[in-house]
């Protein structure tokens, strides 16, 4: 494990969900976002609505397979914002990306230990070591609970020419802020960003 601790940290603190968010387009402001479903997205929205943002709508479970298609599309960084409870609705993706290894790819894991967006159901992120998973798959994985920690582990991630996932413990949210909320335009408009057309 390369995390800052270890992984049980229940009560050591969590770090700020809108500041990590603000932190990664600081470091890498042309970076291709994809957000999973709720949270992520409106936390995504609230910071910074951009071209280069791919919220999720509805969607659950496909954040970072989409992210990963993403990044095989494109040259520019790409960042999943995932959740901890999508990403167990999907652990294989593990496998895929330590298979398929993408240079721009970095995945950041929403660590709130509920499924936040529907009301704060826990979920098993607590029983999973995610980070454990990702590097048994060949993903290099850290866990943070702090922004600063944060900051510099996606800042290594990104001078790194690999895969990486970034678990982060964070505090729950409930943003007022949304995306937009027409599908297709969000669709459009990253496509037409990253392809011109
Ligand atoms: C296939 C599917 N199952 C359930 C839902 C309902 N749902 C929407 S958001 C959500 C919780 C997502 O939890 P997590 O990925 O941990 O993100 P958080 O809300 O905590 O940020 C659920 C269960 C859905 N949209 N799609
Ligand atoms: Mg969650």
């Amino acid at each position: 494990m390369t995390g800052e601790d270890e992984r049980d940290d229940g009560d050591e603190g969590r770090a700020d969900q809108f500041v990590c968010t603000a932190a990664v387009l600081d470091v890498t402001p042309d970076v291709v976002a994809v957000s999973n479903l709720g949270v992520a997205s409106y936390v995504l929205a609230g910071v910074a609505d951009r071209e280069r943002n791919f919220y999720q709508w509805g969607s659950m479970g496909v954040t970072t397979p989409t992210g990963l298609g993403l990044a095989l599309a494109v040259d520019d960084p790409v960042v999943v914002f995932e959740g901890d409870g999508s990403l167990l609705m999907s652990l294989g993706v593990l496998s895929t990306l330590g298979a398929v290894d993408p240079p721009n790819l970095t995945v950041v894991v929403w660590d709130n230990a509920i499924y936040g967006t529907t009301g704060g159901q826990p979920n098993h992120s607590a029983s999973t070591d995610f980070v454990g998973v990702a590097e048994s798959c060949g993903v290099p994985a850290t866990r943070v609970r702090s922004e600063d920690a944060f900051e510099d582990a996606y800042r290594a991630a990104t001078e790194r020419d690999r895969t990486e996932l970034i678990v982060c413990a964070v505090e729950p949210v409930d943003p007022d802020t949304r995306p937009p909320f027409d599908f297709a335009h969000i669709k459009r408009r990253v496509r037409e960003e990253l392809a011109g057309e």
